[in-house]
């Protein structure tokens, strides 16, 4: 039986040799990758951030399990499932100008990627006129936008305010997630689009492809 809690204390510790080492004893013992994501790392990196929120963990500490996270992402990543969307289809995601958080993004990015879609990972503080060039520049029918902050909330709109201005919200379904998002936002500021989470994000572009 895999100890999910010992995973998330070793993220909390910012111990990535152990995490690493945690997360390779839970796949020999067939733990399911999914399991690992949810249950282990995600749930460890909420108890991260209620500690920051509480002013016992400190940027420094924050980064490091970041790392950790990511590096055991990778591990996870071939073993979360390839399917095949049935087409082509370019997608752009990209977190919103002013923002640097990339966890969350990089795991839709790599479920959509799962799923069959071609996707650009723009990376982080990524201005409206980026966005807009890209579109262009990829031919993209799907653009995706991550914000983790209250206060980058608004980039999204102004990101999706460019793309009418450009004359290209015809070619392209937009939508948006990230912790403080929510389906009511996503209305408000006209985009096609919520999801709460990485693997809702891939299906329902798989619906929007559709
Ligand atoms: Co930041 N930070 N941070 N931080 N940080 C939060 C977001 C915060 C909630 C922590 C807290 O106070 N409790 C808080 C925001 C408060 C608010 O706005 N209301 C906060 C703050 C305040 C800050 C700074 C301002 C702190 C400071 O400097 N004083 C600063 C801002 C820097 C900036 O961006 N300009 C800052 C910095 C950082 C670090 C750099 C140290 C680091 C980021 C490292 C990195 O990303 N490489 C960091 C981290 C790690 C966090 C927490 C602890 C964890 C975020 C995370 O990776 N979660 C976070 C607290 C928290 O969220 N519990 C916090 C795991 C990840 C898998 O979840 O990103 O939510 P998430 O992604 C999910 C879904 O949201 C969804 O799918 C993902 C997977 O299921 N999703 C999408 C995400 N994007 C999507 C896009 C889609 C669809 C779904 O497109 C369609």
């Amino acid at each position: 039986m895999t100890d999910f809690s010992a995973m998330q204390d070793a993220l909390i510790n910012c111990d990535q040799d152990k995490l690493v080492g945690l997360v390779n004893t839970a796949l020999a013992d067939d733990a399911p990758a999914v399991d690992i994501l949810n249950q282990g790392l995600i749930a460890g990196m909420d108890v991260v951030g209620e500690r920051m929120e509480e002013g016992d963990m400190f940027i420094p500490e924050v980064l490091m399990a970041a790392k950790a996270m990511a590096e055991c992402v990778g591990i996870l990543r071939p073993l979360l499932g390839e399917e095949d969307a049935g087409q082509e289809t370019n997608v752009l995601i990209g977190t919103v100008k002013g923002d640097l958080h990339d966890i969350g993004k990089n795991l839709v990015s790599m479920m959509m990627e799962s799923a069959g879609m071609t996707v650009h990972n723009l990376g982080v503080d990524i201005g409206p006129e980026d966005f807009v060039a890209q579109i262009k520049e990829k031919d993209a029918r799907i653009v995706c936008l991550s914000a983790l902050l209250t206060t980058t909330m608004p980039m999204m709109k102004q990101t999706i305010d460019a793309i009418v201005e450009a004359g290209l919200r015809d070619q392209v379904k937009i939508m948006v997630g990230g912790a403080p998002v929510t389906q009511a936002f996503a209305d408000d500021i006209g985009a096609d689009g919520f999801a709460p989470d990485a693997g809702s994000a891939a299906k329902f572009a798989k619906t929007l492809i559709n």
